[in-house]
């Protein structure tokens, strides 16, 4: 590709509202234009990228003998209704209606019309396992767009179907799939973990797990052993409770609960200064609403209600704190000396609260507390259950090593989904005995867009992008210092059509720019191999310099071609090569 005619604008400065150093860079670079919020144009070196990522997904779903399809992106909202999910999406469903009035969504995801297409053409046990994919663009009109592609309102997902007549048969493809993730995202050259996910609204009953590319920019919090391989979303990490000895649960029943006044101490802190208590010996009550019922959940002070458990503990739809007013209300006392002594609400208490021989907690009245409260004499929780958040520094469940929390960009979820659309849209098929029985499901997505700029967010450096070779636009970037120069441009143009000839892509800069802004240009652009053409070329030399290190050095033009040719192959080895 010669350079000179390449739709490639570059810009020194990235627009202020970028936040994200992708977003900023993969501007920057002239790989993306934003179009309105959340909705952007990939442009030829950003649709390079995305066609190279797009077919190592293709190659390993196909290894694993998943079958491509593409699905329409209107839907008909009747589907929706059908799956009980037209009233789950608020404003985020993207809907419409045609000439006919008849209604649409712009597909957000594709379970309804996977299903009822396998419904209406699957009917025997025979054709099962299927499993069918397609990369097709997304729309979820998310209430804040941000930081470029992390989060957009249009993009490029690869998602996955399967279904089966056993749950053995989809834990057979879910491990099958599991392992095809770990292979693409090692091949796009990401520092990924998988790890323990919550369903969410989607159902997965089976269990679900996520992908998670490393990043401080990434909006999901990884909870990792130090010494073994758990990891989870910290939606759904869970800690070793660390069990007390020090204090005799009897001492404590022995003791009745006495009343501490306590003007103007409100919070956990407050209170550890008054009474001179560690906050994992205080406990806070905090007053939910779960589907618009008040409940009280009981807490550490050290600890962090967890939402998600939370949710589903209750197996409440809707769940948010209740603001002061609804608390001052069931409560009888002003936020900071609610507590369960007297409630005539259910009380939920955290496992680790409960460990607790006995509690400091709000007396329900302003300005004071009850010490001494123990938990099933001073009150009776409705139910005791792991509702907090890990916390780092925690022990592993598993084996009792320590918990670290990293950031990161969620690149891909696998569920197993179970029957919950089958049964819904009524897909099924004949078992061996002639039994009908609803399909068993599972779905699969990566986030096709958003894997440009995770791989960004982890290779870039103060020059601008490095892209692993095996997703890189190009593999060679030819630099040729002067144009004018007839030497340097015909050996530029010997390098350039070697290298092609040996199946490398290579860019070509033979624009009539000065040779900073081109080297400058090189650097940000990114491509792995730069090799410049300049006053050396009479000696047949030229500078060749990985995107990867700081030096370059000086080699002759046979020497350099060999090195890239080489490379192409490590870099085919690296990949998915048959
Ligand atoms: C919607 C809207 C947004 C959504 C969904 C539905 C997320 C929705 C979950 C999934 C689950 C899996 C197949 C590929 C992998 C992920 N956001 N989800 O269902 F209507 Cl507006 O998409 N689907």
């Amino acid at each position: 590709m010669k350079q000179d005619k390449l739709f490639l604008p570059t810009l020194r400065e990235a627009p202020s509202d970028a936040e994200a150093v992708s977003h900023q860079l993969l501007l920057r670079a002239g790989y993306i234009r934003q179009t309105a919020s959340g909705i952007y144009s990939y442009l030829p070196l950003g649709w390079r990228v995305l066609r190279k990522v797009s077919e190592i997904v293709r190659e390993e779903m196909d290894r694993i003998d998943a079958q491509e399809l593409l699905m329409p992106a209107m839907q008909p909202t009747e589907l929706w209704k059908e799956s009980g999910r037209y009233h789950v999406y608020g404003q985020e469903l993207i809907r419409f209606h045609d000439r006919h009035d008849r209604e649409f969504a712009l597909g957000p995801t594709h379970e309804e019309v996977i299903t009822t297409l396998v419904r209406s053409e699957v009917s025997s046990y025979r054709q099962l396992p299927l499993t069918l994919y397609q990369i097709q663009t997304k729309f979820r009109d998310e209430r804040r767009p941000r930081f470029g592609l992390l989060r957009g309102r249009e993009f490029l997902m690869k998602d996955a179907y399967s279904f089966h007549r056993s749950w053995e048969e989809l834990d057979g493809t879910y491990r099958r799939m599991h392992q095809a993730y770990r292979a693409i995202f090692q091949r796009c050259g990401l520092d990924f973990r998988a790890v323990e996910a919550d369903a969410g609204a989607i159902g997965g009953e089976g269990g679900t797990h996520e992908f998670m590319a490393l990043a401080d920019i990434g909006e999901d919090t990884v909870v990792s052993c130090d010494s073994c391989d758990y990891a989870a979303n910290l939606e759904k990490a869970t800690a070793a409770r660390h069990i007390r000895v020090e204090e005799d649960r009897t001492i404590a029943a022995a003791r009745a609960f006495e009343k501490l006044h306590t003007p103007g101490v409100k919070t956990i802190r407050e209170l550890v200064t008054f009474t001179g208590l560690e906050a994992d010996r205080l406990v806070k009550t905090l007053i939910y609403e779960a589907d618009g019922q008040p409940v009280a959940v009981l807490i550490r002070g050290d600890h962090e209600v967890n939402e998600t458990k939370l949710k589903h503990v209750l197996q409440a739809e809707e769940l948010a704190l209740a603001d002061a007013a609804i608390t001052e209300r069931v409560t009888g006392a002003p936020v900071g000396f609610a507590g369960p002594v007297g409630l005539h609400i259910p009380i939920v208490i955290d496992c680790e609260a409960a460990d607790l021989p006995s509690m400091i907690v709000g007396a329900n009245e302003d300005s004071y507390h009850f010490s001494q409260v123990v938990a099933g004499r001073d009150f009776v929780p409705h139910t005791v259950a792991d509702v907090r958040n890990a916390a780092e520094g925690d022990r592993c469940l598993a084996c009792g090593g320590r918990l670290e929390f990293h950031r990161g960009i969620e690149v891909g979820h696998i569920f197993k989904l179970g029957t919950k659309y089958s049964e819904k849209l009524g897909a099924s098929v004949t078992d061996e005995s002639g039994q009908e029985k609803p399909l068993i499901m599972g779905c699969y997505g990566i986030g096709i867009s958003r894997i440009l700029s995770a791989v960004v967010e982890q290779n870039q450096d103060e020059n601008g992008i490095i892209w692993p070779a095996a997703i890189a636009p190009f593999h060679v970037h030819i630099v040729v210092v002067s144009i004018k120069d007839e030497v340097q441009t015909a050996l530029a143009r010997q390098i350039y059509q070697s290298l092609r000839r040996a199946g490398l892509d290579v860019l070509l800069d033979d624009r009539e720019e000065r040779v900073g802004v081109k080297l400058k240009d090189a650097d940000l652009v990114g491509i792995p191999v730069r090799i410049v053409v300049g006053k050396y070329a009479a000696d047949g030399r030229v500078e060749w310099k990985m995107r990867t290190e700081r030096e370059a050095m000086l080699l002759g033009v046979e020497e350099a071609c060999a090195m890239a040719k080489e490379m192409r192959q490590k870099w085919e080895s690296m990949g998915g090569g048959e």
